[in-house]
């Protein structure tokens, strides 16, 4: 890429993604997300990226998952709501839109990608929801949040060569299919359809943990509905989610840190910033 559009992220006071606030303000203002996510196998995965939307500001959430999965969400997140439906109610009042975590790639998950694409609201797609495939055509912003062997099997390529090439790859990808890509890992990777990036600096081997993904999923779902610059407002959740654990790490050792931890972390990371 060229390198002269890239730059280490900041996050601003002034951006709208910590920008909680107005007279009137009611659980619509802040966005109804759409998470589909958790199978009865992983319903944790719900859970944690629900509790990543809910303490980075969404209104209200939605998790359209298997009913199994729905004890486990919902001792940890009383907040979410349910859908059982198979499909995608896409004519629903959503902002947005987040997929794939704790589900496999299969042809359902296939389907409702398909069916995401078609309709006018930014999607997060994540996990079982990234497979290799064409995204151009789609109608709506599409941020993909790869980890470098989801990236590998997305393209092809083998996971040495991601991880030795990572701005490289990241940017080819979004360039080439017009879509926004979160490279995740040590320093992840924020590239754009335009060219340009941004490199993330937050974060430590404390997130080095089965869940800590699918906790930034639901914290981009959050940050993406209450602020309409979408680049700020996916920089500013992959900042956040790194800043919480590198303020775990100011206090407790990394190796005790764990993904269920991180959304009790949000409120002082945010702090922090504004
Ligand atoms: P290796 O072999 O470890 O070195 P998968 P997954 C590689 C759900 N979860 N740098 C890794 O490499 C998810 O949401 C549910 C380099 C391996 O090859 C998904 O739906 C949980 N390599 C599903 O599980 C908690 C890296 O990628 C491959 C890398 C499967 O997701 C856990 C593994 O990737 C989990 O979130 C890096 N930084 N990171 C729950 N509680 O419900 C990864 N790799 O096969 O896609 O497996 O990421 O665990
Ligand atoms: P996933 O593999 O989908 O669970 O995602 C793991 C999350 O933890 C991503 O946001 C990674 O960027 C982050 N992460 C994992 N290991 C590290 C590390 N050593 N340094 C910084 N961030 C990490
Ligand atoms: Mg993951």
């Amino acid at each position: 890429p060229h390198t002269s559009n890239w730059t280490v992220y900041e996050p601003s006071q002034k951006s709208d993604s910590f920008h909680y606030n107005g007279h009137n303000a009611h659980k619509g203002t802040f966005g109804h997300g759409l998470l589909i996510a958790g199978t009865g196998m992983m319903p944790g995965s719900a859970a944690l990226a629900a509790l990543g939307a809910v303490s980075c500001g969404a209104g209200k959430i939605t998790i359209q998952t298997e009913k199994e999965a729905v004890p486990v969400i919902a001792s940890h997140v009383p907040e979410a709501m349910y859908n059982f439906s198979a499909g995608v109610d896409v004519d629903h009042a959503f902002q947005a839109i987040a997929a794939g975590c704790g589900r496999a790639e299969d042809d359902e998950m296939k389907s409702i990608v398909q069916l995401l694409l078609q309709q006018n609201r930014p999607v997060i797609l994540d996990a079982g929801a990234l497979h290799s495939r064409s995204w151009q055509g789609a109608g709506c912003p599409v941020i993909l949040t790869p980890h470098p062997g989801e990236f590998a099997r997305m393209t092809g390529k083998s996971i040495g060569h991601i991880q030795q090439n990572r701005l490289q790859e990241a940017s080819t990808y979004a360039v080439e299919h017009q879509v926004t890509v979160v490279l995740k890992g040590e320093y992840t990777v924020i590239a754009f359809a335009d060219g340009s990036g941004y490199i993330n600096v937050t974060g430590n081997e404390g997130l080095s943990k089965g869940g800590s993904g699918d906790t930034l999923t639901g914290i981009i779902l959050a940050l993406i509905m209450h602020n309409s610059h979408l680049k700020t407002a996916v920089a500013d959740a992959v900042y956040l989610h790194g800043k919480c654990a590198d303020i775990w790490n100011q206090m407790y050792p990394a190796q005790a840190m764990r993904p269920f931890g991180i959304h009790g972390l949000i409120p002082d990371a945010i702090n922090k910033v504004v």
